[in-house]
């Protein structure tokens, strides 16, 4: 049989699956141009958990339920913490949030992504519109700005290949080896050099001043704020040149430009200012509700889309999380022990938990530390609808496969609230729920209703209408002493599911030979590591993937000074030689 679904992961393409008798393949029309990636041609051969186990001794699913129904009654609901990630991104993930609220149990909040970036976004234009993938089809510019395409955004590249492309990244990316200009910056330097792009373009008279006197009029104010950079002194410090700066402005010049960041910028205490000065440069660009101009971003996947479910609960950071003040901790579509901040912290709060719950797909450091481990139902083999963060469509994801292991978050719920006596609507009316924001587009597929494809057209979101500059910025950012730990997303795992690295990336300038053992330090930990030589690194940089085991030994489980995200580039590294 073939059917049509959507893949589930956290990923910016969200792309729609077809399911060929066990076979995934994209479908040829749109923006999947009939191709995946590894994660999802491979999807088959990652083995998940079969069977729910207690103290390490397998068990039925049905004694894992009676089990899970127990450890609840046995706690308050003060003592139940409900820690869920987005190992699969669909909607109905979240119907186990409305079983954990009404039972009185603690949620959480803030975020290990993209919240430092977001509220930056949201500070200056009022709310987080993104530009979709179809206005970035119409800009002849691209500015990939602390994102990488071929490995986290694949089906961006068919969209931009014949556009002028620059590339903002410490690292010489596939995409930097392609682009007309690549500014390989110092980590963390991002903030002076979108400030100083808008101090020049001011200076050549080139910003767009009818958007800036209708939409921004704050703007002689922040030019003024950008003069406080010393120009030489800094373009040193963040290794970017004046050429450069001319460059990048002249291949810009009476263009339709797409900025797209990533999270790769937004890793520091300060990720909300430096995303606020590059939607800065964007507005002296006057780049929002322009076709085929704008920012693209992580966008917020829910927007126009209202929660079925009861979702109101204590909440507590998901970021530096106490464990042990829970008794119970039920953790879903996470790994928390390897994907969180300040993983030795993290370890040592969690043995303290007396019931630790696992429900997720794979084996993991969470799932080795569980006590009770419930296996999941992968995509294929439940009901869901998912949206995305790069584009407007919604995706139907009916049942495609049968599987006899695992439960669905849906019939988890179900069980659980008829335990406890809990309100929950049928999954076909939640399902429709959801369909309901639905609209179809002449080819067939269907978009989220009321989302614009130009985001800002009428103004920005703010108050007054107005884009609100930043009024301050810190001016002293450690860019000296020790290495920058740069931690982004490798092409074989996502996160911490499927193949995951084992790697520390670096230049050869460091003497290290290929395959030697050397252990990488920070004030919060330590990791040992094999080296691998990697010239497209810097060579003040340490490069780990994200979903390494140990990386997170050395980030630190502070927030960001706004929108409550981690920051895990902060912490300065040292390699010692084993
Ligand atoms: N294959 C794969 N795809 C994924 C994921 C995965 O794990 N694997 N994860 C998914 C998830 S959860 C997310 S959030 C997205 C994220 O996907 P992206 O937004 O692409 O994020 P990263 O890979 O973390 O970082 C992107 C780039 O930022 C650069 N960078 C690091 N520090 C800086 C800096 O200070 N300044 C600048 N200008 N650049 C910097 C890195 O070198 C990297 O090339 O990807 C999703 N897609
Ligand atoms: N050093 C470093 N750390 C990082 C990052 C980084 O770039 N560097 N990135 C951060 C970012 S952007 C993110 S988003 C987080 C991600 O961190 P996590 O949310 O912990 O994501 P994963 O590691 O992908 O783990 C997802 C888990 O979900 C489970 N799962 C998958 N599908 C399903 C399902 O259908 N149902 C259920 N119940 N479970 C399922 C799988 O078993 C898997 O273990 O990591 C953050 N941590
Ligand atoms: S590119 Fe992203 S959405 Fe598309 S199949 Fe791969 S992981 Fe899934
Ligand atoms: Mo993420």
């Amino acid at each position: 049989m073939n059917s049509v679904t959507a893949c589930p992961l956290d990923c910016y393409d969200a792309c729609t699956v077809i399911y060929d008798n066990g076979r995934l393949k994209g479908i040829k029309e749109g923006q999947t141009q009939g191709f995946l990636c590894p994660h999802l041609n491979h999807y088959d051969k990652y083995e998940q958990i079969h069977m729910p186990r207690y103290k390490g001794k397998e068990i039925s699913l049905d004694e894992a339920l009676l089990k899970l129904k127990e450890i609840l009654n046995s706690s308050k609901s003060s003592e139940v913490l409900h820690y869920r990630g987005h190992g699969n991104f669909a909607l109905m993930q979240e119907v186990t949030d409305h079983f954990f609220a009404s039972f009185g149990a603690t949620l959480i909040d803030g975020s290990l992504c993209d919240g430092a970036g977001e509220a930056g976004i949201i500070e200056g234009r009022g709310s987080n519109l993104n530009m979709p993938l179809s206005e970035i089809q119409k800009s002849e510019v691209v500015i990939i700005w602390g994102r990488n395409p071929h490995t986290t955004s694949s089906h961006l590249l068919p969209i931009i290949k014949d556009k002028t492309i620059i590339v903002i990244d410490p690292v010489k990316t596939k995409i930097a080896k392609m682009a007309s200009l690549h500014i390989q910056i110092k980590p963390h330097g991002d903030l002076f050099l979108a400030m100083l792009l808008s101090r020049f373009l001011h200076i050549e008279n080139s910003c767009d001043e009818e958007f800036l006197e209708k939409y921004a009029s704050e703007y002689e104010e922040y030019y003024e704020l950008t003069q406080n950079i010393r120009i030489k002194a800094t373009l040193n410090e963040i290794d970017v040149t004046l050429g450069q700066i001319g460059h990048l402005l002249e291949l810009i010049k009476n263009k339709k430009v797409a900025i797209v960041c990533g999270v790769g910028i937004q890793k520091y205490s300060d990720g909300a200012d430096v995303m606020r000065a590059i939607d800065a440069f964007a507005a002296f660009l006057g780049l929002f509700g322009k076709e085929g101009c704008g920012v693209a971003y992580l966008g917020n996947s829910r927007d126009k889309i209202t929660s079925p479910f009861n979702t109101k609960a204590k909440r507590v950071s998901k970021i530096n999380t106490e464990f042990k003040n829970y008794k119970t901790v039920f953790i879903q579509g996470s790994n928390p022990l390897s994907q969180m901040p300040d993983s030795l912290r993290v370890k040592k709060s969690i043995k303290e938990v007396e019931n630790l719950v696992y429900f997720g797909l794979y084996e993991n450091e969470t799932s080795e530390a569980a006590d009770l481990v419930i296996p999941a139902k992968n995509f294929l083999n439940k009901e869901d609808i998912r949206t995305s963060y790069s584009h407007h469509g919604i995706m139907f994801m009916p049942k495609v496969s049968e599987s006899e292991f695992g439960i669905s978050e849906y019939d988890l719920s179900a069980y659980m609230c008829k335990e406890f006596n809990i309100e929950l609507q049928t999954e076909e009316f939640y399902l429709q729920y959801f369909k309901n924001f639905a609209l179809q587009n002449e080819d067939g597929s269907w978009q989220v209703k009321m989302r614009e494809e130009t985001p800002y057209k009428e103004g920005l979101d703010t108050d007054d209408g107005e884009f609100h500059f930043l009024e301050e910025f810190d001016q002293n950012i450690n860019l000296k002493e020790k290495l920058f730990l740069i931690t982004p997303k490798s092409a074989t795992s996502l996160n911490s599911q499927f193949k995951r690295d084992n790697s520390v990336y670096l230049h050869s300038s460091h003497g290290l030979h290929e395959d030697e053992i050397v252990t990488i330090t920070s004030a919060k930990g330590s990791v040992k590591l094999k080296v691998k030589i990697d010239n497209d690194v810097r060579d003040d940089c340490v490069l780990i993937y994200s979903g390494t085991k140990g990386v997170n030994n050395l980030t630190s489980s502070k927030h960001s000074l706004d929108g409550k995200n981690a920051i895990f580039q902060e912490e300065k590294v040292e390699i010692l030689s084993v």
